[in-house]
Protein backbone atom coordinates (compact mmCIF):
# COMPACT_ATOMS: atom_id res chain seq x y z
CA UNK A 1 0.00 0.00 0.00
CA UNK A 2 1.36 3.60 -0.75
CA UNK A 3 1.23 6.27 1.39
CA UNK A 4 0.65 9.34 -0.17
CA UNK A 5 0.68 12.65 1.52
CA UNK A 6 -1.38 15.61 -0.22
CA UNK A 7 -1.71 18.79 1.39
CA UNK A 8 -4.06 21.18 0.75
CA UNK A 9 -4.36 24.76 1.50
CA UNK A 10 -5.20 28.39 1.08
CA UNK A 11 -6.85 31.16 2.50
CA UNK A 12 -9.70 31.03 5.14
CA UNK A 13 -13.38 30.32 3.99
CA UNK A 14 -12.26 29.41 0.13
CA UNK A 15 -14.11 25.69 0.64
CA UNK A 16 -10.77 23.18 1.52
CA UNK A 17 -12.79 21.67 4.40
CA UNK A 18 -16.22 21.36 2.67
CA UNK A 19 -14.32 19.74 -0.94
CA UNK A 20 -12.95 17.03 1.26
CA UNK A 21 -16.34 16.48 3.25
CA UNK A 22 -17.98 16.26 -0.03
CA UNK A 23 -15.41 14.11 -1.46
CA UNK A 24 -15.09 11.44 1.25
CA UNK A 25 -19.16 11.62 2.82
CA UNK A 26 -20.31 12.07 -0.42
CA UNK A 27 -22.79 15.27 1.21
CA UNK A 28 -22.37 19.09 1.02
CA UNK A 29 -22.03 20.55 4.67
CA UNK A 30 -23.35 24.23 5.07
CA UNK A 31 -21.37 26.53 6.88
CA UNK A 32 -18.70 24.38 7.82
CA UNK A 33 -16.61 25.83 11.27
CA UNK A 34 -13.30 27.09 10.72
CA UNK A 35 -10.51 24.51 10.86
CA UNK A 36 -8.44 24.78 13.96
CA UNK A 37 -5.40 24.22 13.05
CA UNK A 38 -5.48 20.90 11.30
CA UNK A 39 -7.92 18.20 10.18
CA UNK A 40 -6.88 14.88 8.29
CA UNK A 41 -8.75 12.98 6.25
CA UNK A 42 -7.77 9.36 4.44
CA UNK A 43 -9.02 7.72 1.37
CA UNK A 44 -8.06 4.60 -0.56
CA UNK A 45 -7.89 4.26 -4.08
CA UNK A 46 -6.58 1.59 -6.40
CA UNK A 47 -4.75 3.62 -9.51
CA UNK A 48 -2.73 1.91 -12.30
CA UNK A 49 -2.30 -1.32 -10.32
CA UNK A 50 -1.09 0.88 -7.15
CA UNK A 51 -3.03 0.20 -4.32
CA UNK A 52 -3.01 4.07 -2.25
CA UNK A 53 -3.85 5.49 0.93
CA UNK A 54 -4.08 9.24 0.68
CA UNK A 55 -3.80 11.23 3.55
CA UNK A 56 -5.24 14.64 3.14
CA UNK A 57 -4.05 17.09 5.19
CA UNK A 58 -6.31 19.81 5.44
CA UNK A 59 -4.87 23.10 6.57
CA UNK A 60 -6.92 26.05 8.67
CA UNK A 61 -6.57 28.74 6.36
CA UNK A 62 -6.43 31.92 8.81
CA UNK A 63 -3.36 33.80 9.25
CA UNK A 64 -2.86 33.10 12.97
CA UNK A 65 -2.26 29.48 12.32
CA UNK A 66 0.49 30.46 9.63
CA UNK A 67 3.51 29.65 12.40
CA UNK A 68 1.89 26.18 11.98
CA UNK A 69 1.75 25.62 8.23
CA UNK A 70 5.09 24.77 7.09
CA UNK A 71 5.29 21.86 9.90
CA UNK A 72 3.17 20.01 8.01
CA UNK A 73 4.42 20.86 4.12
CA UNK A 74 7.44 18.32 5.34
CA UNK A 75 7.21 15.22 3.29
CA UNK A 76 4.31 15.79 1.04
CA UNK A 77 4.16 14.50 -2.18
CA UNK A 78 1.56 17.25 -3.76
CA UNK A 79 -0.28 20.15 -2.97
CA UNK A 80 -3.38 21.09 -3.78
CA UNK A 81 -4.02 25.00 -3.06
CA UNK A 82 -7.62 26.40 -2.93
CA UNK A 83 -9.00 30.04 -3.80
CA UNK A 84 -12.27 31.41 -4.15
CA UNK A 85 -13.71 32.68 -7.55
CA UNK A 86 -15.76 35.58 -5.31
CA UNK A 87 -12.93 36.99 -3.63
CA UNK A 88 -9.61 37.67 -5.56
CA UNK A 89 -7.22 38.17 -2.65
CA UNK A 90 -7.57 34.41 -2.38
CA UNK A 91 -5.61 34.10 -5.23
CA UNK A 92 -3.90 37.18 -4.93
CA UNK A 93 -1.84 35.44 -1.31
CA UNK A 94 -1.00 32.23 -3.20
CA UNK A 95 2.57 33.61 -3.30
CA UNK A 96 2.52 32.58 0.24
CA UNK A 97 1.32 29.21 0.09
CA UNK A 98 3.72 28.58 -2.94
CA UNK A 99 6.78 29.52 -1.63
CA UNK A 100 6.43 27.60 1.62
CA UNK A 101 6.02 24.31 -1.02
CA UNK A 102 9.07 25.35 -2.73
CA UNK A 103 10.67 25.41 0.87
CA UNK A 104 10.05 21.67 1.05
CA UNK A 105 11.19 21.14 -2.57
CA UNK A 106 7.71 21.01 -4.18
CA UNK A 107 8.01 22.00 -7.57
CA UNK A 108 5.16 23.76 -9.66
CA UNK A 109 4.27 20.84 -11.51
CA UNK A 110 3.45 19.10 -8.02
CA UNK A 111 0.92 21.81 -7.42
CA UNK A 112 -2.34 21.90 -8.87
CA UNK A 113 -4.48 25.13 -8.47
CA UNK A 114 -8.50 25.19 -7.76
CA UNK A 115 -10.61 27.75 -8.30
CA UNK A 116 -13.45 27.22 -6.24
CA UNK A 117 -17.40 28.23 -5.87
CA UNK A 118 -18.23 27.89 -9.52
CA UNK A 119 -21.72 27.55 -8.55
CA UNK A 120 -21.72 31.37 -7.23
CA UNK A 121 -21.47 32.47 -10.66
CA UNK A 122 -23.90 35.43 -10.16
CA UNK A 123 -21.14 36.84 -7.36
CA UNK A 124 -17.68 35.36 -9.17
CA UNK A 125 -15.70 38.21 -9.66
CA UNK A 126 -12.18 36.07 -10.77
CA UNK A 127 -11.92 35.31 -14.85
CA UNK A 128 -10.19 32.92 -16.42
CA UNK A 129 -7.89 35.66 -17.76
CA UNK A 130 -6.97 36.44 -14.44
CA UNK A 131 -6.18 32.91 -13.37
CA UNK A 132 -4.37 32.04 -16.60
CA UNK A 133 -1.47 35.07 -15.53
CA UNK A 134 -1.61 33.74 -12.27
CA UNK A 135 -0.45 30.33 -13.60
CA UNK A 136 2.39 32.01 -15.64
CA UNK A 137 3.25 34.11 -13.09
CA UNK A 138 3.76 30.52 -11.19
CA UNK A 139 4.92 28.54 -13.34
CA UNK A 140 1.78 26.39 -12.47
CA UNK A 141 0.53 23.77 -15.09
CA UNK A 142 -2.75 22.53 -13.31
CA UNK A 143 -6.03 24.83 -13.23
CA UNK A 144 -9.44 23.33 -12.22
CA UNK A 145 -12.25 25.30 -11.19
CA UNK A 146 -14.89 23.68 -8.88
CA UNK A 147 -17.71 23.73 -7.13
CA UNK A 148 -18.21 21.97 -3.32
CA UNK A 149 -21.28 22.57 -3.52
CA UNK A 150 -21.76 20.54 -6.54
CA UNK A 151 -18.80 18.31 -6.24
CA UNK A 152 -18.13 19.26 -9.83
CA UNK A 153 -14.62 18.21 -10.53
CA UNK A 154 -13.86 17.18 -7.16
CA UNK A 155 -12.84 13.32 -7.41
CA UNK A 156 -10.60 14.88 -10.47
CA UNK A 157 -8.37 16.92 -8.47
CA UNK A 158 -8.53 14.75 -5.68
CA UNK A 159 -7.27 11.78 -8.05
CA UNK A 160 -4.36 14.11 -9.82
CA UNK A 161 -3.13 14.91 -6.86
CA UNK A 162 -2.40 11.10 -6.13
CA UNK A 163 -1.51 10.73 -9.68
CA UNK A 164 1.83 13.14 -9.27
CA UNK A 165 2.24 11.15 -5.93
CA UNK A 166 2.55 7.93 -7.38
CA UNK A 167 5.15 10.18 -10.04
CA UNK A 168 6.72 11.43 -7.52
CA UNK A 169 7.17 8.46 -5.46
CA UNK A 170 9.12 6.85 -9.01
CA UNK A 171 5.90 4.26 -8.67
CA UNK A 172 4.54 5.53 -12.92
CA UNK A 173 6.47 6.26 -15.63
CA UNK A 174 6.28 9.53 -16.96
CA UNK A 175 4.46 8.43 -20.22
CA UNK A 176 1.58 6.55 -17.95
CA UNK A 177 1.67 9.96 -15.60
CA UNK A 178 0.64 11.92 -18.93
CA UNK A 179 -1.96 9.32 -20.37
CA UNK A 180 -4.20 9.15 -17.11
CA UNK A 181 -3.79 12.67 -16.67
CA UNK A 182 -4.81 13.63 -20.23
CA UNK A 183 -8.02 10.79 -19.36
CA UNK A 184 -8.78 12.75 -15.91
CA UNK A 185 -8.52 16.23 -18.10
CA UNK A 186 -11.03 15.29 -20.46
CA UNK A 187 -13.04 14.52 -17.78
CA UNK A 188 -13.00 17.88 -16.46
CA UNK A 189 -16.90 19.54 -16.92
CA UNK A 190 -16.66 23.30 -18.13
CA UNK A 191 -18.84 25.47 -16.12
CA UNK A 192 -20.43 26.47 -19.45
CA UNK A 193 -22.67 23.72 -19.53
CA UNK A 194 -26.44 23.55 -19.54
CA UNK A 195 -26.65 24.11 -16.38
CA UNK A 196 -24.90 27.14 -16.29
CA UNK A 197 -27.44 28.73 -18.25
CA UNK A 198 -30.08 27.34 -16.48
CA UNK A 199 -28.94 28.70 -13.49
CA UNK A 200 -28.71 32.56 -15.08
CA UNK A 201 -32.41 32.63 -15.09
CA UNK A 202 -33.08 35.16 -12.19
CA UNK A 203 -36.46 34.99 -10.65
CA UNK A 204 -38.61 37.71 -8.28
CA UNK A 205 -39.48 37.40 -4.72
CA UNK A 206 -43.32 36.82 -4.95
CA UNK A 207 -43.73 39.04 -2.08
CA UNK A 208 -41.49 42.15 -2.53
CA UNK A 209 -39.70 41.32 -6.06
CA UNK A 210 -36.72 41.68 -5.52
CA UNK A 211 -34.55 39.94 -7.49
CA UNK A 212 -33.29 36.30 -6.53
CA UNK A 213 -30.33 34.54 -7.68
CA UNK A 214 -29.70 30.62 -8.20
CA UNK A 215 -27.45 30.81 -5.95
CA UNK A 216 -29.02 32.29 -3.25
CA UNK A 217 -31.86 29.83 -3.53
CA UNK A 218 -29.55 27.04 -3.92
CA UNK A 219 -27.73 27.80 -0.56
CA UNK A 220 -30.81 28.25 0.89
CA UNK A 221 -31.78 24.69 -0.09
CA UNK A 222 -28.62 23.08 0.77
CA UNK A 223 -29.46 19.53 0.42
CA UNK A 224 -30.99 18.96 -2.40
CA UNK A 225 -29.20 17.68 -5.11
CA UNK A 226 -28.33 20.06 -8.40
CA UNK A 227 -30.88 18.20 -10.43
CA UNK A 228 -33.48 18.85 -8.32
CA UNK A 229 -32.41 21.77 -8.05
CA UNK A 230 -32.86 22.82 -11.38
CA UNK A 231 -36.10 21.99 -11.97
CA UNK A 232 -37.39 23.57 -9.09
CA UNK A 233 -35.55 26.81 -10.49
CA UNK A 234 -36.82 26.31 -14.22
CA UNK A 235 -40.59 25.95 -13.27
CA UNK A 236 -42.66 28.76 -13.45
CA UNK A 237 -45.37 27.86 -11.34
CA UNK A 238 -43.96 27.96 -8.12
CA UNK A 239 -43.50 31.16 -6.11
CA UNK A 240 -40.20 31.83 -4.71
CA UNK A 241 -38.91 34.12 -1.93
CA UNK A 242 -36.04 35.91 -0.95
CA UNK A 243 -34.44 35.22 2.86
CA UNK A 244 -36.21 37.83 4.42
CA UNK A 245 -39.88 37.73 2.97
CA UNK A 246 -39.50 33.60 3.90
CA UNK A 247 -38.53 34.41 7.30
CA UNK A 248 -41.48 36.82 7.52
CA UNK A 249 -44.31 34.33 6.34
CA UNK A 250 -43.06 31.94 8.73
CA UNK A 251 -42.91 34.02 11.71
CA UNK A 252 -46.31 35.38 10.44
CA UNK A 253 -47.98 31.45 10.12
CA UNK A 254 -46.56 30.34 13.75
N1 LIG B 1 -21.78 27.94 -2.72
C1 LIG B 1 -20.67 27.33 -2.32
N2 LIG B 1 -20.25 27.45 -1.05
C2 LIG B 1 -19.12 26.80 -0.70
C3 LIG B 1 -18.40 25.98 -1.60
N3 LIG B 1 -17.34 25.48 -0.93
C4 LIG B 1 -17.40 25.95 0.32
N4 LIG B 1 -18.47 26.75 0.48
C5 LIG B 1 -18.87 27.48 1.68
O1 LIG B 1 -17.79 28.32 2.04
C6 LIG B 1 -17.68 28.41 3.46
C7 LIG B 1 -16.27 28.06 3.91
O2 LIG B 1 -16.00 26.71 3.61
P1 LIG B 1 -14.89 25.85 4.37
O3 LIG B 1 -14.84 24.52 3.72
O4 LIG B 1 -15.09 25.89 5.83
O5 LIG B 1 -13.58 26.68 4.03
P2 LIG B 1 -12.09 26.35 4.45
O6 LIG B 1 -11.25 26.67 3.27
O7 LIG B 1 -11.97 24.98 5.00
O8 LIG B 1 -11.84 27.45 5.60
P3 LIG B 1 -10.75 27.41 6.79
O9 LIG B 1 -10.96 26.14 7.54
O10 LIG B 1 -11.01 28.64 7.61
O11 LIG B 1 -9.41 27.46 6.12
C8 LIG B 1 -18.76 27.47 4.02
O12 LIG B 1 -19.90 28.24 4.35
C9 LIG B 1 -19.07 26.55 2.86
O13 LIG B 1 -20.42 26.08 2.90
C10 LIG B 1 -18.88 25.87 -2.95
O14 LIG B 1 -18.33 25.22 -3.82
N5 LIG B 1 -20.02 26.57 -3.26
MG1 LIG C 1 -11.36 24.29 6.79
Amino acid sequence: MEIIKVIVDGRGGTGKSTMLQSLIKGNFIDNTRITIGVNFFTKDYFLLEHEVRAQFWDLGGVCRFDFLRSNYYKGAHSCVLVGDLTRPNTFEELNYFISLAREVNLTSDQIILVANKTDLFDCRIVDPDYLRLIMEKYHLECLIETSARFRDNLEIVFELAILIGLRTKGKITEEEYQDHREFLERRIQSVHDELYNTRKIIRKCWNCSRPLYFSEFSSTNASLSKERLVELWENPHLEFYCCNCFKNLESQSE
